[in-house]
């Protein structure tokens, strides 16, 4: 516990948390929320105020971007001037996945009427940001949104994105300019290739001025995430009973919350048991099966269903030591050190646990929280894990993953 706690206060910066030091200097959308979870245990307006650091980057139309620049720092690649994002503080001009009312929720839950007194303040400005996200990234109404850039899921090179990222552009530049692999080994990280897609996905938007709808348009690249979908769908139900507890009116929320689980079956695919993503390019299911085809566990579904899913989730768990594996362990694309192809991250198996829960699925819940403490036990608090051998691989002193584990023991 202690030296959980002294993770997040090593990365804290007056107010806000850099998932590690070094390899990443900023402040993140989605880790963000995490850190305020494990700031709970510890003190609860050090949670708040993290938030509340994360929407001083909000913009007018109600966009959160995926970083706050809050300092300068050479540090990390692409920096503001890649992005160049004319705000103060600077941001990126993407998002990620928007878990933050199910965290206000919760501290709301935790603490006293304080709690709800402070959520007033956010439920304006989440629920301008669900607007976005509804508004903007589903133009037809499907009641499903589409995420523009792999970093928008979360998940930045999982197996999922190697088909659709086919379509992008690959835009050259220098190995050298990376400064990930400056930190980390290169074997853990995403290959050349893929950077150099993203790159040119952020050069497309900033050449159009980060306008959403000709992002939305124009992007190569324009997927209906399995794993941002069902966060914001969770997101969306807890900004509905956010909305109730205020006593404004839960309409809105509870209208998007209905229509996208229930266009979520879309994306079930029969034959692997399990959720995939959508590419909209081609209107198919991508055939890649990731741990994100489990985060639809968080919400409501049928007995059926759920029960198709688990048995799929013990399969998965038969072949690895330890759980929850990013991509399928027996795949020819599961690579078990390269980041979001293989390893095992904190923060999955945290909400994996809550929906396992949420069906009442205890004993897989307990072992998801039994081998991260495990390998946080065994290898300290680092950015992710070997699901076979337990070895720490990326940054180490990683904020999400302290965070997490205060969440369970403290
Ligand atoms: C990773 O993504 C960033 C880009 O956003 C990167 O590799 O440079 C991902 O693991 C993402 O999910 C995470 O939020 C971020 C910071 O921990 O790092």
């Amino acid at each position: 516990m202690k030296a959980a706690e002294a993770v997040l206060r090593a990365n804290d910066r007056d107010g806000y948390t850099v998932p590690a030091q070094g390899l990443y200097p900023f402040q993140w959308l989605w880790d963000s929320g995490f850190a305020a979870l494990g700031w709970a245990v510890l003190d609860e307006e050090r949670a708040w105020l993290e938030l509340e650091r994360l929407f001083l980057g909000q913009w007018e139309s109600g966009f959160l971007p995926h970083i706050v620049f809050h300092q300068e720092d050479s540090g990390y690649f692409p920096g503001p001037e890649v992005w160049g994002v004319r705000r103060d503080p600077p941001t990126s001009g993407i998002t990620q996945p928007p878990f933050l009312a199910p965290v206000v929720l919760h501290l709301v839950r935790r603490s006293s009427e304080r709690g709800l007194e402070r959520a007033r303040w956010f439920y304006p400005h989440l629920l301008a940001f669900h607007r976005f996200l509804h508004r903007h990234r589903d133009p037809g109404g499907s009641g499903l949104v589409a995420v523009l850039h792999p970093w928008e899921t979360g998940m930045d090179n999982s197996p999922a994105w190697d088909l659709p990222l086919k379509r992008v552009p690959r835009r050259p530049f220098a190995l050298e300019t990376r400064r990930d692999i400056q930190h980390v080994p290169q074997e853990e990280r995403p290959r050349q290739e893929d950077y150099e897609r993203y790159l040119y996905l952020v050069s497309l938007f900033r050449e159009l001025g980060y306008d959403p709808d000709a992002c939305f348009r124009e992007s190569p690249f324009r997927v209906v995430d399995v794993g941002f979908n069902a966060l914001l769908l969770f997101a969306d139900e807890a900004l509905g009973e956010l909305a109730w507890l205020l006593g404004e009116d839960p309409a809105e929320p509870k209208g998007w919350f209905q229509k996208g689980v229930l266009a979520l079956e879309a994306l079930w695919d029969e034959e692997a048991g399990l959720y995939r993503s959508l590419d909209l390019h081609t209107g198919e299911r991508i055939p890649r099966d990731t741990s994100a085809g489990f985060l639809p566990l968080l919400l409501p579904l049928s007995s059926s269903r759920v029960g198709r899913l688990v048995a799929t989730f013990r399969a998965w768990a038969g072949e690895a030591r330890y759980l929850f594996p990013s991509a399928h362990p027996l795949a020819p694309y599961f690579e078990p050190r390269r980041y979001w192809r293989g390893p095992v991250w904190a923060p999955i198996n945290w909400l994996l646990a809550w929906g396992l829960i949420r069906h009442g699925f205890l004993e897989e819940a307990a072992r998801l929280r039994e081998d991260l403490i495990a390998l946080v036990e065994g290898s300290g608090f680092c950015e992710y894990y070997h699901p076979l051998t337990g070895k720490g691989l990326g940054g180490r002193g990683f904020s999400w993953t302290a965070a997490i584990y205060l969440a369970w023991i403290g």
